[in-house]
């Protein structure tokens, strides 16, 4: 590739992915609403909101390809979540068909199917059940990224991150943690196979917990290797194991199902 586009490039995931995805390209161009810092001579920088649409035409303008991270990642106001995650992706997915239509890797979270217990064992097939007004962003995301497909020929990945940290922290996410490795390795695959289609894939490591297959996906040749495995005697030691019934620990998505409906 020439270029590929990051948005959301000075969060968390934006920051670990700048070094582990440059091979990919010859340039990386990072976005973000917030300022980035320190550009390699491989990366120009693109300040822009996702909920402008002209800005996101010139951010999208001349890019091979787009791991789209940009957006409000948690629970916040519906003001808040439609501005950058749908107004924002429908603008992307916009500028992508008027100029070429690069794939894109979409950021869609566990979130879209948070209401599941984690007794249960999905598919990419499994309907969505949100936890969130978050999480119903996503699931719009990837419905706008079927609807783009089936239209338009625009291919998409939509993958499910489960907690894509440095490590894992607590005891959800021995099962829901997705290392930065695993994550860049499917965005090489993502970005590799000769057809990519428009698939749904859960994000998450080689953990010995997983709620999650990815039978429908194994053309990707994505193996991930890592695994919250190493730190789970460290994390049963130091964090309380919770009540059956609390909601940490029957729910896919955690403490997302007891969110409110913020105000602005
Ligand atoms: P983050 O909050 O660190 O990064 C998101 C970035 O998006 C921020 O730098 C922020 O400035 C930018 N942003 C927010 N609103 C914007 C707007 N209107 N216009 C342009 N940029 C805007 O979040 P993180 O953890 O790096 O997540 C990245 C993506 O992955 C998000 O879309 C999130 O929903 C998704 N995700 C993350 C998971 C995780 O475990 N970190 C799990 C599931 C999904
Ligand atoms: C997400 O979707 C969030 O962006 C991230 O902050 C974590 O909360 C993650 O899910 C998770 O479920 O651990």
């Amino acid at each position: 590739m020439k270029r590929l586009l990051i948005t959301g490039a000075a969060g968390g995931i934006g920051t670990a992915m700048r070094s582990r995805l440059a091979h990919l390209a010859e340039t990386l161009r990072l976005a973000d609403i917030a300022p980035i810092p320190d550009p390699a001579p491989n990366e120009e920088v693109v300040q822009c909101d996702l909920a402008d649409r002209d800005a996101v035409f010139d951010m999208v303008a001349g890019c091979d390809g787009i791991v789209h991270l940009g957006g409000v990642p948690v629970e916040r106001s519906f003001n808040q979540i439609l501005n950058a995650n749908i107004i924002g992706l429908f603008n992307l997915f916009e500028a992508a068909r008027a100029h070429d239509r690069p794939r894109i890797l979409f950021a869609s979270s566990n979130h879209a199917i948070g209401y599941y217990r984690q007794t249960e064992r999905l598919t990419a097939a499994s309907p969505t059940k949100p936890d969130s007004l978050y999480g119903v962003s996503k699931v719009f995301g990837e419905a706008l990224a079927s609807m783009y497909f089936h239209k338009f020929g625009q291919e998409t990945a939509s993958v499910r991150i489960g907690s894509c940290e440095t490590r894992p922290t607590d005891r959800r996410m021995l099962a829901t943690w997705l290392s930065h490795d695993d994550f860049a390795a499917l965005a090489e695959r993502v970005f590799a196979v000769p057809r990519l289609g428009c698939p749904i894939i859960y994000g998450a490591s080689a953990n010995d917990e997983n709620w999650w297959d990815n039978g429908s996906v194994s053309y990707l040749g994505w193996r991930p290797r890592d695994s919250s495995a190493k730190w789970r005697a460290e994390i049963e030691a130091t964090t309380p194991r919770p009540a059956p019934d609390d909601p940490v620990a029957l729910f896919q998505g955690g403490i997302f199902t007891q969110e409110p409906i913020h105000e602005d």
